[in-house]
């Protein structure tokens, strides 16, 4: 704990010298000629100027001699009875240098966009490095996204590639990505061919002079590439994520920076060791997968696993059967599978040994104490500490939680800040909370190396999203609590954005999905505590006649939201009503709804200056038959 007081204290006092000698661990192309630059006021920070490098030659050739045949990957897959693959270092090379020598010869070029949808799968890994090699920026669309949303994010990246698979199983789900590609990309005109790995000999139409077959790519290519040097500004990837309002952000990072920060974060909060197995369950579409199923593991030449399948498939013990099976050492998963599992009951340990385990992580959502002391007891035998990890996918890695097995733990709390970090409570005026105990919004005072920089393509949008609302804080959007002894605990956001099971959702996207229901004319989507997902989405709708069948109503908004974002993205609630409560300007209270569809309509406050105060009563009486019966 006293390296940690001292590597904090030297951070902040000589942040120069702190992260260039976490960056010389790295290999560079070319040294940096200042370590930062920028500031908050401009939104015009950048890491590590005139340094030159390719983030995959630290993620892979920098290991071959020492690491070539250790393995970077064991891919588990859906199906336990199918055979695992391990992937070593060599291998993981090889691969990435061919699809990089592929899609060069395709004609993708340095800062071109490329699109990747695709299943669990190591070749999801080799795209992104792919990419990464030859300095392509890679936007990935997690696979759960429907064909509207892939649109959305290809036309707005402006993607000229794309990089798919046929389909996939998730549990005893088939889903046939490539013909969601095929309806995604009749709405984007700008891209020029499709990549389509084979992974399950699904029957799907390839369109031919579009399409191009993974295998095919990749024939005759070399299994060596001379990788890009990339500027430390350079992009590295976009990716989408939701906000309060409009449309999802295609959040920038950029390469030096962010390898610094994912490669220092992985290795210290986890504490990775050589002969660590770690696994992390997330999905590589989102930021988690991003910086702790790729980058972070490879920089630090981890073995991970890779897992294609769900918790709950064949049997919720699935989990404990791999951690056994593969000796997993580090397990890193969201809260919400936690508590699904243990809504389980304890059946599933039966036979499980779990010995292997040293270290628990916990990521996505607030996790709350009785799921945290689960978690120690059922799962990490008591022995483990729980690395509760705080971070977004525009802060590019950790911000806050504990160095595993060094910060004494408490259960929900995300303890304290990692080096160069510096949390800041602020209360609704912008006022800086000083004393220790307070509770405020949470916001970073300075910049860390593995901050977003952007905005694809709308830098305005990020300055006004994340550095307008307080002058010179970058504003996270989560409400915390600050302890006696200095410890963040993060409450949750303060803003419209809500997380159900670990993703984020924003209220808008949801609206606008509904809003276009022809029976709709206005809409409202609130967050409301859920056991297992953390949260869920309580839909209000304002119909031009009154439904006859509610049933119906909840299937064809059910249809539209999976249409336009994603199944995930579906109400658990839908309630109609004659109308939303409004301020006199016209904007909809959501306060009120929330409170009343949280269960606590005595809790709404004064109602006297809505412009419509008689809609209250009638939404209570509505939400309370909803909840006693769901149509949804
Ligand atoms: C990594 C990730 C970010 C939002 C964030 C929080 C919430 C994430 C925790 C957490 C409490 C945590 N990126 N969040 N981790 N809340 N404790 N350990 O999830 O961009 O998808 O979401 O998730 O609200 O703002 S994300």
């Amino acid at each position: 704990m006293n390296e940690y007081r001292l590597a904090y204290d030297e951070s902040i006092a000589h942040p120069d010298i702190f992260w260039g000698r976490v960056a010389d661990s790295f290999t560079w192309k070319q040294r940096w000629s200042k370590v930062r630059s920028g500031d908050y006021h401009q939104v015009n920070y950048t890491w590590f100027d005139e340094a030159k490098l390719n983030i995959t030659e630290n993620c892979l050739d920098r290991h071959l001699l020492a690491l070539g045949e250790q393995t970077a990957y064991i891919w588990e897959p859906n199906d336990p009875k199918e055979a695992v693959r391990h992937i070593s270092y060599n291998d993981l090379h090889n691969m990435v240098c061919r699809l990089a020598n592929g899609l060069s010869a395709m004609g993708v070029k340095k800062g071109d966009r490329v699109c990747i949808y695709m299943p669990m799968v190591p070749e999801l890994a080799v795209s992104l490095l792919a990419c990464a090699r030859i300095g392509a920026i890679h936007s990935v669309v997690f696979g759960g996204f429907s064909a509207q949303a892939i649109a959305d994010r290809v036309n707005d990246a402006d993607c000229h590639w794309m990089i798919t698979a046929d389909g996939v199983y998730r549990g005893d789900k088939k889903l046939v990505l490539k013909s969601i590609v095929d309806e995604a990309l009749e709405r984007c005109p700008g891209v020029r061919n499709v990549v389509v790995l084979n992974h399950r000999n699904f029957d799907i139409t390839m369109y031919p002079k579009r399409d191009i077959w993974w295998h095919d790519v990749i024939e005759h290519q070399s299994e060596t590439h001379d990788a890009v040097a990339m500027d430390a500004e350079d992009p590295l990837f976009i990716l989408y994520t939701s906000g309060s309002t409009g449309k999802p952000k295609g959040v920038l990072h950029t390469t030096a920076g962010y390898m610094v920060y994912a490669g220092y974060t992985f290795a210290n909060v986890f504490q990775h060791q050589h002969d660590d197995i770690y696994w992390c369950t997330a999905d590589i579409g989102w930021i988690t997968g991003h910086s702790y199923m790729v980058y972070g593991p490879l920089l630090c030449g981890a073995t991970s696993v890779l897992f294609e399948g769900v918790p709950s498939y064949p049997d919720w013990g699935r989990l404990w059967d791999v951690v056994d099976k593969h000796r997993v050492t580090i397990f890193y998963t969201a809260p919400t599978a936690i508590r699904a599992l243990e809504a389980q009951g304890l059946e599933h340990f039966k036979g499980k040994s779990l010995s292997s385990l040293r270290v628990l992580g916990s990521v996505g959502e607030p996790i709350n104490e009785e799921a945290w002391n689960w978690y120690h007891e059922n799962v990490g035998h008591q022995r483990c500490p729980i690395v509760d990890t705080w971070w977004q996918t525009e802060t590019g890695g950790i911000l806050i939680a504990p160095l595993a097995g060094i910060t004494p733990t408490k259960p929900s709390f995300a303890t304290l800040p990692l080096p160069g970090v510096i949390p800041v409570l602020v209360d609704a005026q912008g006022n800086e909370l000083l004393e220790k105990n307070a509770e405020g919004n949470l916001c970073i005072k300075q910049s860390w190396p593995g901050q977003a920089r952007s905005v694809y393509g709308d830098h305005d949008r990020f300055i006004s999203t994340y550095f307008a609302t307080y002058k010179g804080l970058y504003f996270t959007g989560d409400g915390c609590r600050r302890d006696d002894d200095g410890y963040y605990r993060i409450t949750g956001r303060v803003d419209d954005v809500i997380n159900v099971s670990g993703h984020r959702i924003g209220t808008a996207e949801v609206e606008n999905a509904i809003d276009e229901h022809e029976n709709v004319y206005e809409c409202a989507v609130v967050g409301i505590p859920h056991a297992i997902k953390g949260q869920c989405l309580f839909a209000f709708v304002a119909c031009h006649h009154q439904p006859q069948n509610m049933t119906a109503l909840s299937k064809e908004i059910h249809k539209l939201v999976s249409e336009k974002i994603g199944s995930f993205a579906r109400p658990d609630y839908l309630c109609a009503v004659s109308g939303l409560p409004k301020t006199r300007s016209g904007k909809i209270m959501r306060r009120i709804i929330r409170k009343i569809a949280e269960g606590e309509p005595d809790k709404i406050g004064d109602i006297t200056t809505l412009l419509n105060p008689e809609v209250v009563e009638e939404i209570k009486i509505k939400v309370a038959e909803v909840i006693k019966a769901p149509v949804s």
